[in-house]
């Protein structure tokens, strides 16, 4: 009787469990930037006068993901790949030109059906030039392409309609953002796509920052130099095109003041980072909301001799990656696995008590960021696709371990690299032709090679030329770079088959 008694206190204890699901819908506000590099924040203590405060702050109360890449660091390939939970080879969109192809799920529709308003703000990007409404949002607003930091005709595309652009963009996203927020009920579940333009070339800060860091010295990387031993022959020719520190946009531009311009533009986005925290504060859902800080892509200032972004050398894949949701983590965590573009789907869908219906190439970093020691991936694939009318960078696929970066060039007569990210944090020493890395060189291959067969990243999307061509050298600067020593030959080669012929 006494069991019988126990066993029903127990079952009445399970039926409530129960009836606590579904899970809490929780809210989530992904801002992503553009272009914005991995350690452009004040606490990463880069250029030391660059400061942050927001982004500090989201660090401090919340999550540094230290480790965070791209899986292609290119703007629409990378945006497709955070919608989608998808290898830009398994998405399709390779890309700035290529149109979306026609049923791409984003997973704002699955948010949508679960019950979710939902939000983009910004720059969409893909598919070319149309800002037209894109499935999976209640509410639209967004410009074509590229957008500019001051008001252009376009105007921006507001739920269909074209609306005039007002003001500084960073500023006015926001305050289009802040205004939805408002507009919801408190206890509507949310998903905000808050998608800035900045810190995209070219550089314009708001009126009240501009000139704020003239002045400042830039420290150039150690790599900038030319002429490093096993650099593969098209980093070294970059140098002197549209993507190089020799000839950077075919224009006289220089990196100090490059940069000092893009550190401008990126003191209205923590601004506005604030904004959104203070907002969110007096809805009352500071702590509750899950708040997710991202870049979608690198960008060199002068590592390699490069500038802007393509290659798989860390400044281009590794991205700004920061979230707060003190309900559902303590704050101050570093993060050292390495985390992806392709997490953030799964990550939302986690926190907003979702399952996943679709098939994905990621997975969810929430148990990373609670601090919970999980297995996770041993290793990361990248990939880039040539673009014609950027021919300086060639197809890239790499694989990055925590220790190691193997990168194989595909389509071009060149070296391909192995770095030892531990000793070699700035990728200069190139072990690719070094016998005691032979090993570890063909297992990364062998692993990239298994990645692709499995994620369908065999064949390569191949799409007409578009856009214009970026292809010039300036004339007095570098010349074409020589055939590394591991490639030549000997000089005293006997004929073929002259070993099988019989003596005269
Ligand atoms: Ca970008």
């Amino acid at each position: 009787m006494v069991q019988s008694k126990l066993s029903r206190r127990a079952f009445l204890g399970s039926i409530a469990a129960f009836a606590q699901a579904p899970a809490k819908r929780r809210n989530v506000i992904f801002i992503l930037t553009d272009d914005h590099r991995f350690d452009a924040m004040g606490f990463m203590q880069a250029q030391k006068w660059l400061k942050t405060p927001n982004l500090d702050r989201l660090a401090r109360e919340g999550a540094h993901l230290k480790n965070a890449f791209v899986t292609t660091a290119l703007c629409s390939p990378s945006r497709a790949s955070i919608l989608t939970g998808r290898y830009a080879h398994a998405h399709k969109i390779i890309d700035n030109n290529t149109a979306i192809p026609k049923g791409t799920p984003f997973f704002p529709q699955q948010l949508q059906k679960a019950g979710y308003k939902t939000a983009f703000l910004g720059k969409w990007h893909m598919g070319g030039e149309s800002d037209a409404p894109q499935p999976g949002f209640d509410k639209w607003i967004s410009f074509r392409g590229q957008g500019t930091y001051f008001p252009n005709p376009n105007g921006l595309n507001i739920d269909g309609k074209k609306v005039p652009q007002k003001g500084y963009i960073t500023d006015e996203i926001t305050d289009y953002a802040l205004e939805w927020l408002d507009s919801l009920p408190k206890a509507q579940p949310y998903f905000m796509y808050l998608s800035h333009k900045a810190v995209h070339g070219d550089f314009v800060p708001a009126e009240r920052h501009d000139g704020h860091y003239r002045g400042n010295a830039f420290t150039p990387p150690a790599s900038m130099k030319p002429d490093v031993k096993g650099r593969p022959m098209w980093v070294q020719n970059q140098r002197n095109s549209w993507h190089g520190v020799e000839y950077p946009y075919h224009t006289p531009m220089t990196l100090d003041h490059y940069y000092q311009q893009y550190a401008e533009t990126l003191m209205a986005v923590d601004e506005n980072v604030g904004r959104v925290l203070d907002a969110l504060q007096k809805r009352g859902q500071l702590d509750s909301t899950l708040v997710i800080y991202m870049g979608d892509n690198g960008f060199a200032f002068g590592e390699h001799g490069l500038i802007d972004k393509r290659t798989a050398y860390e400044e281009s894949m590794r991205v700004p990656m920061l979230a707060r949701c003190p309900e559902l983590f303590a704050g101050g965590r570093v993060v050292d696995e390495v985390v992806a573009n392709l997490d953030i789907m799964p990550t939302v869908f986690e926190a907003a008590g979702l399952r996943n219906a679709l098939p994905i190439d990621g997975r969810s970093f929430l148990p990373l960021l609670q601090g919970k020691k999980i297995e996770w991936r041993d290793s990361l694939l990248y990939e880039y696709f040539w673009e014609r009318n950027f021919p300086q960078t060639p197809t890239i696929h790499a694989l990055r371990t925590d220790r190691f970066k193997y990168i194989r060039c595909h389509g071009i007569y060149d070296l391909d690299e192995l770095y030892d990210l531990q000793a070699d944090p700035g990728e200069m020493n190139n072990l690719i032709n070094d016998p005691a890395h032979a090993k570890t060189v063909q297992t990364m291959n062998a692993r990239l090679f298994e990645i692709l067969e499995k994620t369908g990243g065999l064949n390569m999307p191949l799409y007409p030329d578009r856009g214009r061509q970026s292809n010039l050298r300036h004339p007095d600067r570098s010349k074409a770079a020589e055939f590394p020593e591991s490639f030549q030959g000997p000089r005293d080669n006997p004929p073929p088959g002259a070993s099988q012929r019989k003596k005269q």
